[in-house]
């Protein structure tokens, strides 16, 4: 019986959803209870938790996320169900409880009105007449039943087929919400028609010898395929090149908003530019290195005048990201831009079509907004962003790193050469050297690929002659200031890891 009320709940549950999934399509992406539910759960994970399951599942957090928030619907509605048919309207009050929850999450995200809330509570009323409909066809007819269990074979064979009916109603809704949701606002049309502007300041030249071409050795650029996504969005926001403007506000002598026909008549400028997360552990993989086709951001800030007194740049996303970049670094004559193109392409979608920011030399999390919509200058004092209001620093310079490609740990290696080679970066400072220890040995200088720029990664490589036995392969790198990347290990939080990249390896006799 505990079965068949918990399933009562799990039913309702899913009604309540497919009602409030399909009814969403009306209202806005936020309306949907799964979205803003989710994106609630992102904003308001402890960064402790949140760091424990990025370390666990890596990038693949947002999957993690979708089935725990799924167990927990499934065992709350279970629970519903079980309390409701003991002390009715327990199970009811709990229904309306979440839906008022998920109502708030739906309203409180960005762009959202209270209409954003119509969906969910409309499904409340479908999910909690289920449920009551249900717990009562398990009620015995009689006070007195003739037999022990309350419900008949009969009526119970009855109720399980009204019951899987629903939940299969339910589900359909769903999914059919979900998926006309998202054909609506996918915006890969738009962005297959956009005609990219030829850049008109263009970058130098990249020489052959800017990559060593090493088997195992990150690629000099990164292909889009293959570049790291770090983002807070659960469903990747669409913006279409019709939708999209950038606003310029705060302490300027004018506001300006630009629309993305604007933008053609602007002067392009194409660099090539690493780009680091921080909160890449040492020897990761959160960055890569593409050509980035934009408009410098001094310009742009220049045309609606920032007040003196300012200091930070706070961009906003589409989707209510923040990044703050000191005005400084914005206007100080490097190539900071609003990048419209990577690698020869408009943006593709997850890394900030149609538009984004790109910052040498500062953290993702303080620069690079994709899905940029607005630009506000204002002060460290005065605003804080996304990742500073969850424990970050406010400031996020890029500091020194290397990183071992190859070889991979615990590789089996024969004696005799063996190349070690990897990548270093220091975006603004540029690299000049990077030296191979292996175990407690000196440390011997690598060579380098020829320099592009200091803005860019740079590889490296080393012959090592490999004796028999285990061994501890280091590296570390010089950034173009003359300053040795630091030994001293330091964990991602608050401003990036440090310490020495290490690989193990074996080499056999
Ligand atoms: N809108 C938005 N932009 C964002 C983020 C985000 O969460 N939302 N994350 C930032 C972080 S932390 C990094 S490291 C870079 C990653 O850019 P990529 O996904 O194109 O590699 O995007 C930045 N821009
Ligand atoms: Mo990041």
């Amino acid at each position: 019986m505990i079965g068949l009320r918990a399933l009562s709940g799990t039913v309702s549950a899913l009604v309540l959803l497919g009602v409030a999934e399909l009814l969403a399509l009306g209202f806005g992406e936020y309306s949907s209870p799964l979205r803003a539910l989710g994106s609630a759960v992102v904003d308001h994970t402890p960064d402790g938790v949140r760091e424990s399951v990025i370390d666990t599942f890596g990038t693949n957090d947002k999957l993690v996320l979708y089935v725990c928030m799924a167990v927990a619907a499934i065992v709350l509605a279970a629970v519903a169900g079980i309390v409701e048919r003991i002390t009715r309207p327990i199970g009811s009050v709990l229904f309306a409880a979440m839906s008022v929850f998920a109502a708030w999450a739906s309203v409180s995200r960005a762009d959202t009105g209270w209409a954003g809330a119509i969906p969910v509570l409309a499904g409340a009323v479908a999910g909690i007449a289920t449920l009551r409909a249900l717990v009562r066809r398990l009620e015995p007819a009689e006070p007195c039943p003739p037999t022990r269990g309350g419900t008949t074979s009969v009526e119970r064979r009855e109720f399980l087929n009204l019951a899987i009916g629903l939940g299969a109603a339910g589900v359909v809704a769903g999914v059919l919400g979900r998926w006309i949701g998202s054909r609506m606002r996918d915006v890969s049309g738009n962005r297959a028609e956009v005609v990219l502007p030829a850049a008109k300041d263009v970058g130098a030249a990249i020489p052959e010898g800017a990559d060593l071409r090493v088997p195992g050795l990150a690629s000099y650029i990164t292909d889009n395929s293959e570049f790291y996504r770090i983002d807070t969005a659960l469903v990747v926001p669409q913006v279409s090149t019709q939708e999209w403007s950038l606003r310029i506000h705060g302490m300027v002598d004018r506001e300006i908003t630009l629309y993305w026909d604007d933008l053609a008549t602007r002067p392009t400028v194409e660099r090539t530019v690493t780009l680091t997360c921080v909160s890449n552990p040492v020897g990761g993989d959160l960055v890569g290195n593409a050509t980035w086709l934009g408009y410098r951001l001094a310009e742009l800030l220049a045309e609606a005048g920032p007040s003196p007194d300012a200091d930070m740049v706070l961009s906003r996303s589409f989707d209510g990201f923040t990044a703050g970049s000191p005005l400084e670094v914005l206007t100080d004559g490097r190539d900071a831009m609003l990048a419209v193109g990577m690698n020869g392409e408009p943006l593709p979608i997850p890394h900030g079509y149609p538009a984004r920011l790109v910052v040498p030399g500062l953290y993702g999390y303080v620069s690079a907004t994709k899905w940029v919509t607005e630009l506000e200058v204002t002060r460290f004092d005065r605003a804080e962003a996304y990742w500073t209001q969850r424990g970050w620093s406010a400031r996020g310079p890029i500091k020194t790193a290397s990183r071992i490609d190859t070889p991979r740990g615990s590789a089996k290696l024969q004696p005799g050469s063996v190349i070690i080679a990897g990548v270093a970066w220091a975006q603004n400072r540029g690299i000049s050297a990077v030296e191979v220890q292996v175990d407690d040995g000196d440390w011997r200088p690598a060579k380098l690929s020829e320099m592009y720029s200091k803005d860019t990664w740079r590889q490296w490589a080393y012959e090592w002659d490999a004796t028999p036995g285990p061994h501890t392969l280091r590296a570390r790198a010089t950034d173009g200031t003359g300053e040795v990347q630091t030994a001293d290990v330091v964990d991602v939080i608050p401003d990036g890891a440090t310490g020495y990249p290490a690989v193990f390896v074996k080499v056999s006799d």
